[in-house]
């Protein structure tokens, strides 16, 4: 008699704090036991490959409606079936708002649209217009519903908030207990330095990089922290593209902060250089931040070392390059501030991250998951259910062949976009099955998953985000609707 389901025979099992042989025994939806000779009515043979959980991608931008109407081309299913192929089991993607409009409408329809996902999933509720109704009546509801993170821009028309109001967004979330993540660039430094270069006739893309150097992400960075601080209130830094900024993390957990780094894929591995390729190419490479050089991937691979940075999260964020409708939507002439800005990245972020710091020795298989599940899963209130190997969590694994040499191409990825920034790059490690709540829902490459058959994964309150209770003066002025 068979006593799982489902076992997982014969690897090594990784988790943020170890790495054993073991199997994993699966009941379910569910861990139920890790062990040794477990029986089951079906058996995956797991010898020579680590059995990790499943990656917790939790910041990628996937169907995300578009101001002008229509909505980014990477959809629900082909965005999951991208995850699922890279290893990838959970993800959280935004809710946007538009000025001028409520955040309870988009929410919904996010979630009429995520019903089609073949991955679990959680949004960030974007903030671009921070009215009074939206801060006092609609974030407490959105964030009673689940939905426990807001996202807010310092840069972007039509998206930056000034101070005032994101001081209003850090107050709101205390108040009802969400996480906010932080875009952090300067509006006005950006905008001045565009206005120059494009009156120097400076348009390719590579003057993308030129517009926005890492001075204006370190002082947003700074700014931010500051204000959080101010408020007392916990936040996440995304995307940090090189060192400077990471210090300025470095400093704020060393003063106690509950202030955490995200960083991405890109931010190792490409670089202003690639957008000074020949004609448009280099739009393939634009995204926000801009990718810096090699120091800057040194400096940030020491700040993972450090564990200044905690999370390693994709950023997908898809623009075709041969569409109309993706990079050249203002034609291949365009000024670099017009080309949409985003590379694609949720098929690619497990195999890139494990390939530079697993298989070259940065860091072990353990930092690898702590940095692509387990930290995501605990930053953002899905743990233990998700990030982790552990009896009782969703029976979540990716089974990863360590040893397997692959050259990235853009059939691999089987995301919609048409091309990934990483064609061609040699990585070493890939995933060869990914199982999704016991289900095995990739294997071999093959994904196959039932439309729908990911879940909302609505988020509870949790003890990270606690506020720390040191505020200036003792004052809250958060307890104020102002
Ligand atoms: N930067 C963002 O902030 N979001 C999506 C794409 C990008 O490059
Ligand atoms: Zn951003
Ligand atoms: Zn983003």
């Amino acid at each position: 008699m068979a006593d799982y389901d489902l076992v997982v025979a014969g690897g090594t099992v990784v988790t943020p704090a170890d790495m054993f042989q073991a199997d994993v025994g699966v009941v379910g939806e569910k861990i139920a036991a890790i062990g040794l000779g477990l029986r089951g009515e079906r058996t995956l043979d797991a010898h020579g490959l680590l059995v990790m959980p499943g990656g917790v991608d939790s910041h990628c931008h996937i169907e995300q409606l578009q101001a002008g109407g229509g909505a980014d081309e990477e959809s629900f299913i082909s965005g999951s079936t991208s995850a699922l192929a890279g290893g990838t089991t959970s993800v959280i993607t935004f809710s946007t708002q538009f000025k001028g409009h409520d955040i309870l409408q988009p929410l919904a329809e996010y979630r009429r649209r995520a019903a089609k996902a073949m991955v679990d999933y959680s949004f960030h509720q974007i903030i671009t217009d921070p009215t009074d109704d939206v801060i006092f009546n609609q974030v407490p509801q959105v964030v009673a519903s689940g939905v426990r993170s807001l996202k807010v821009f310092l840069t972007y028309d039509p998206l930056h908030l000034d101070d005032r109001q994101f001081i209003r967004v850090l107050a709101a979330a205390r108040r009802a207990g969400a996480l906010v993540t932080v875009h952090c660039e300067n509006y006005e430094a950006i905008r001045w330095r565009s206005a120059a270069l494009l009156a120097d006739r400076r348009t390719a893309p590579k003057y993308h990089a030129w517009s926005r150097p890492s001075m204006v992400e370190r002082e947003a960075a700074h700014r931010a922290i500051a204000l959080a601080e101010m408020v007392d209130q916990p936040i996440q830094i995304f995307h940090v593209s090189c060192p400077e900024v990471a210090e300025e993390i470095a400093r704020a957990k060393a003063r106690g902060l509950k202030v955490w780094g995200e960083t991405c894929p890109q931010y190792f591995v490409l670089s202003e250089n690639d957008m000074d390729r020949p004609g448009f190419e280099g739009a393939k490479f634009m995204c926000s931040p801009a990718p810096r050089d090699a120091a800057a991937h040194e400096g940030l691979w020491r700040m993972i070392r450090d564990n200044v940075l905690d999370v390693v999260s994709s950023d997908h964020s898809g623009w075709s390059y041969e569409t109309p409708v993706g990079k050249r939507v203002h034609g291949t002439a365009a000024a670099f501030n017009e080309i949409p800005n985003g590379v694609p990245g949720l098929g690619s972020r497990l195999p890139i991250l494990f390939s530079e710091g697993v298989s070259k020795a940065r860091f072990n298989a353990c930092d690898f998951v702590r940095l692509t599940a387990t930290n995501p899963a605990r930053l953002f209130g899905l743990y233990p259910r998700k990030g982790t190997i552990a009896p009782g969590s969703d029976a979540d694994l990716v089974l990863w062949n360590p040893d397997q040499s692959v050259k990235i191409t853009n059939r691999l990825m089987q995301h919609v976009i048409d091309y990934t920034p990483y064609e061609g790059l040699d990585v070493v490690g890939w995933p060869t099955c990914t199982i999704r709540r016991g289900e095995v829902v990739m294997q071999d490459g093959i994904v196959q998953a039932e439309a729908g058959s990911g879940r909302f994964l609505p988020r509870a309150p949790y003890d990270q985000i606690k506020p720390t209770g040191n505020l200036p003066f003792g004052f809250d002025a958060s307890a104020f609707l102002v």
